[in-house]
């Protein structure tokens, strides 16, 4: 009998918003610290040594990567967008306590140090960067920065992160932590159709689009909505529109995605003109050169030079081990397993771009929603993920 079940029953509660079934599970929040004492359960009941790194990852050790490393490491993270599906992030984590049980059971003794890791802040919902705690791991996030992000609120990162207990005096690339992964294999929910439309439970990634998220800020002049002529406003609304308006056309024309999920109305009154918009755009494409120029042409609709809040360069995963993953995902079924693009960003990307040799699982998801509460896995396909997650742990630890 797995392990998944009533690790996924545990956590099943956990942020989950009771209006909407959406989670609301954001970084360094009290939630957020709940997830952590999860994680860090799971891992002492595994006698696994638990490491925090100085971004806030967390990371459970079976064996020593300082002594016999660099490890293999399996996991994802636990954070959330707003309202987000139980799946995206929790599912690689429960998996991979899952898959180690497994193992375990069946006296699989790896040749290297295995760990689980928990990235933190993966969404970048709460402060804006996605990616926030793999990014500062490997030093592509800059600490300052991080530090003076905030949320909408206005609270800092680094406020949020003290009230969490952690210190973000010490974020910065952490050599220490890098050095101890020699292989990060991160298993995910699908974000999209690709396996309901072969019928696998399971498919291996071969690449991450490239994508980023770019703030553009609107000024307008505040006035009365009752008392101002059309002729005399200064309205940022108006440009707000053209820069939606040109998003889509332009990603239609550039084979690209491009979306503005997130808006600040200042001062967001409903008779009251606004002084400023703040819209954040995220686009993603098959091609660089198309997603750079979609924000080109947004900004020039907008008016404005989009601040690039994060930027992903397209994650090409080492075929050789792509392809090896696929054949052992695949052995039950006779034939390699399918591999599949991702629009989605994940941790994976952030380490395959530090050198790490990273590679990811994709668990089918009925719905091919994401980032919604529709966002689904059948326990069957969730259970065959932790299955191909172990047999993959066996072929590379
Ligand atoms: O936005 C993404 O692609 C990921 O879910 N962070
Ligand atoms: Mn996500
Ligand atoms: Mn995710």
């Amino acid at each position: 009998m797995s392990s998944f079940g009533s690790m996924w029953a545990d956590l099943e509660p956990v942020g989950r918003h009771s209006s909407t079934g959406g989670y609301r599970r954001f970084a360094w929040t009290a939630v957020d610290a709940t997830l952590r004492e999860w994680f860090r359960g799971e891992a002492e009941r595994r006698g696994l040594d638990l490491v925090t790194d100085r971004a806030g990852n967390l990371w459970a050790w079976s064996g020593n990567p300082d002594a016999d490393g660099p490890g293999l490491v399996v996991g994802s993270h636990l954070d959330s967008v707003p309202d987000g599906g139980a799946f995206d992030g929790p599912l690689g984590v429960v998996s991979a306590f899952a898959a180690l049980d497994e193992l375990r059971a069946r006296g699989f003794v790896p040749d290297r140090p295995l760990g689980i890791a928990c990235f933190a802040d993966e969404e970048g919902a709460r402060f804006g960067v996605a990616c926030a705690g793999s990014r500062l791991l490997t030093g592509v996030l800059d600490p300052d920065r991080a530090r003076a992000l905030t949320d909408d609120d206005g609270t800092t990162m680094a406020e949020a992160m003290a009230t969490a207990g952690h210190d973000a005096a010490v974020l910065g690339r952490d050599e220490e932590t890098l050095r101890r992964v020699g292989t990060f294999l991160e298993l995910h929910v699908e974000q999209g159709r690709g396996l309901v439309d072969t019928g696998d439970p399971v498919g291996v990634a071969s690449s991450i689009w490239p994508h980023g998220r770019w703030r553009l800020d609107l000024r307008g002049r505040a006035d009365h909505a009752g008392t101002t002529r059309l002729a005399d406003r200064d309205d940022p609304m108006l440009a707000l529109v053209g820069a939606i308006s040109v998003a889509r056309a332009s990603a239609e024309r550039h084979g690209s995605l491009a979306t503005v999920g997130k808006l600040r109305v200042r001062p967001n009154g409903v008779n009251a003109i606004p002084s400023e918009v703040t819209a954040w755009l995220d686009a993603r494409g098959p091609s660089e050169d198309g997603v750079r120029s979609v924000v080109a042409e947004v900004a020039e609709a907008a008016g404005t030079v989009p601040a690039e809040e994060s930027w992903t360069s397209s994650t090409d995963f080492d075929a050789g081990l792509r392809d090896r993953l696929a054949a052992v995902v695949g052995e039950g079924a006779g034939m390699p397993a399918p591999v599949l693009p991702t629009g989605a960003g994940h941790d994976a990307g952030i380490l395959s771009a530090a050198g790490v040799e990273t590679a990811m699982l994709f668990v089918r998801n009925p719905t091919g929603v994401s980032h919604s509460p529709a966002e689904h896995a059948e326990p069957a396909d969730c259970l065959a993920g932790v299955d191909a997650l172990a047999r993959a742990i066996e072929a590379l630890a």
